[in-house]
């Protein structure tokens, strides 16, 4: 699989307003604007070509645009986020997927999901049932999938606000892994990479074309990725940490 494409959204000056419980302060608002751009020139480092969408004031978690669709090589679905605050982030997401994708699918009430609890392997995805992802949203997924071929399994969260906060497929059966899904059962068949407690936000990092981009400030995981052959692209994500947010939420890939 070879991704071209990218979308991302700038931050808002009302990025500190989004939801979180990092408790880690307050972003800086310039400062973030730096690291998304930083951010983005390292999604074009991986030959992809990235559209940069202005910030939307209205949704200061819109910059998280990871979890408003699934894009996949047959369809792109927009979801139904399970925070209330941010259902709205979709309706503009519809206008710019439909330019890019034939068909467009929805996930639709009682269903919720939200595209980080999705980690795609190869044909088959798999679905974390989270605070924001529930049952209804992930059998309508699996329904839009299976009707292209691919197949879908649920992993069940704990404390984890999403599946790719703690996982993250790197290819070749590689598969990087912190805290509560070092001892699920859905894994074993992977090359586990296990990423250690006090690096956990490494845990979502994000493959692209052979090169994986890892949060920078985490030498273990950093080293652990360059060993298992990778080239790592490290990326200061500081202000976007203190909203809860990870290195994969802030673009779309297909
Ligand atoms: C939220 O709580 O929804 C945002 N503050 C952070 C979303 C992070 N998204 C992701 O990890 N896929």
């Amino acid at each position: 699989m070879r991704f071209t494409n990218a979308i991302v959204r700038k931050p808002g000056r009302n990025l500190a307003g989004g939801l979180t419980e990092a408790g880690l302060g307050f972003p800086d608002y310039l400062t973030a604007l730096r690291q998304h751009s930083c951010y983005t020139e390292a999604l074009r480092g991986c030959g992809l070509e990235v559209r940069e969408l202005e910030a939307d004031e209205d949704y200061p978690d819109s910059t998280f645009v990871e979890d408003t669709s699934l894009l996949t090589p047959h369809c792109a679905i927009i979801t139904n986020p399970g925070a209330p605050s941010r259902r709205g982030e979709t309706v503009s997401m519809r206008g710019v997927l439909g330019e890019c994708f034939d068909r467009l699918e929805e996930i639709k009430i009682p269903g919720t999901v939200d595209a980080g609890d999705i980690m795609m392997v190869g044909d088959h995805y798999y679905i974390g049932l989270s605070g924001r992802t529930n049952q209804p949203g992930a059998e309508q997924v699996m329904e839009i999938l299976g009707a292209h071929g691919l197949s879908v399994s649920t992993v069940p969260l704990r404390d984890m606000l999403h599946l790719k906060t703690g996982a993250s497929y790197l290819a070749n059966n590689n598969l990087l892994l912190s805290g509560e899904f070092l001892a699920r059962p859905e894994f074993e068949g992977f090359h586990i990479m296990r990423v250690p407690p006090e690096e956990a936000y490494a845990a979502n990092s994000l493959w692209i074309n052979g090169r994986v981009l890892v949060p920078a400030g985490f030498p273990v995981t950093t080293r652990m990725v360059r060993d298992a052959g990778y080239e790592v692209i490290s990326v200061e994500l500081s202000e976007f940490r203190k909203m809860d947010g990870g290195l994969s939420c802030l673009s779309l890939r297909w």
